[in-house]
């Protein structure tokens, strides 16, 4: 079987950790997301948590060098030797770069690039309303929740947390670097792997069907 290399790409908030971890438990392959991987070093107080957190809660971005190595250790481990999916790395055309060849020692496939795109304006919307459930880690829309004292996945109740990066400043701030940043990276993917573009303003099961028609 082929070995599939995902990478979830697309602006904060649109929806990259909600469809890779439906799409992770449907293919059953592991759930790489840079962004929980920092903020479970911050909740450690790890040496890599102390230097995160003050970037990550102002929407910046952490150095290339430190992500491209945390990156590298996890898809070399035993786990992703099936395949993976990458939610939030690269996000910098350096990071793509050092990204190129790690892949070419590990497969012979290309990435295949799944690009979630929607307007700036329904990002802020859905980050300002999102929540994470601190018991069991699923990530909800509070105007989707009749009940926004429980968690739907696991029953919690009271469990739910806003992120310090989801305040409305600093998801501007995010949104400008993505812009900036991130979008131009999709360019040097033209030649570096499969894409598919798919629209995330649709529903997440819309969405889910579309990345599985495309990758299956
Ligand atoms: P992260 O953690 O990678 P971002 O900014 O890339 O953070 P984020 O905020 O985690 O991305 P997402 O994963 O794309 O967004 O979106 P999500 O959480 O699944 O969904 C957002 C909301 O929309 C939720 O409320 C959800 O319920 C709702 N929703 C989802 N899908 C749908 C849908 O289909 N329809 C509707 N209506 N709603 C939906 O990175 C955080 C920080 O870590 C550092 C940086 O500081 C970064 O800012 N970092 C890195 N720094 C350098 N390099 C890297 N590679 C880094 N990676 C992380
Ligand atoms: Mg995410």
């Amino acid at each position: 079987m082929k070995k599939k290399m995902l990478v979830f790409f697309g602006a904060p908030g649109v929806g990259k950790g909600t469809q890779a971890k439906i799409i992770s438990t449907k293919l059953q392959l592991p759930h790489i997301s840079t962004g929980d991987i920092l903020r479970e070093a911050i909740s450690k107080k790890t040496d890599l948590g102390l230097l995160a957190k003050g970037i990550m809660d102002k929407g910046e971005l952490i150095s290339d060098e430190i992500m491209a190595g945390l990156v590298e250790s996890v898809l070399k481990n035993d786990k992703c030797k099936k395949g993976f999916i990458l939610d939030g790395f690269p996000r910098t055309l350096n990071q793509a770069k050092i990204l190129q060849p790690i892949i070419e020692s590990i497969s012979h496939e290309k990435l295949v690039l799944i690009s979630l795109d929607a307007d700036d304006d329904i990002i802020v919307n859905r980050l300002a309303q999102r929540r994470m459930c601190s018991t069991c880690g699923s990530i909800v829309n509070l105007n989707f929740l009749t009940d926004q004292t429980r968690c739907p996945t696991c029953g919690s109740k009271n469990s739910f947390i806003k992120r310090k990066d989801d305040e409305v400043d600093v998801i501007k701030n995010r949104l400008n670097i993505f812009h900036k940043t991130t979008e131009p990276v999709l360019n040097y993917y033209k030649n570096h792997a499969i894409i598919y573009n798919i629209d995330a303003t649709l529903t997440v099961e819309e969405i889910t069907e579309k990345i599985l028609e495309a990758i299956t």
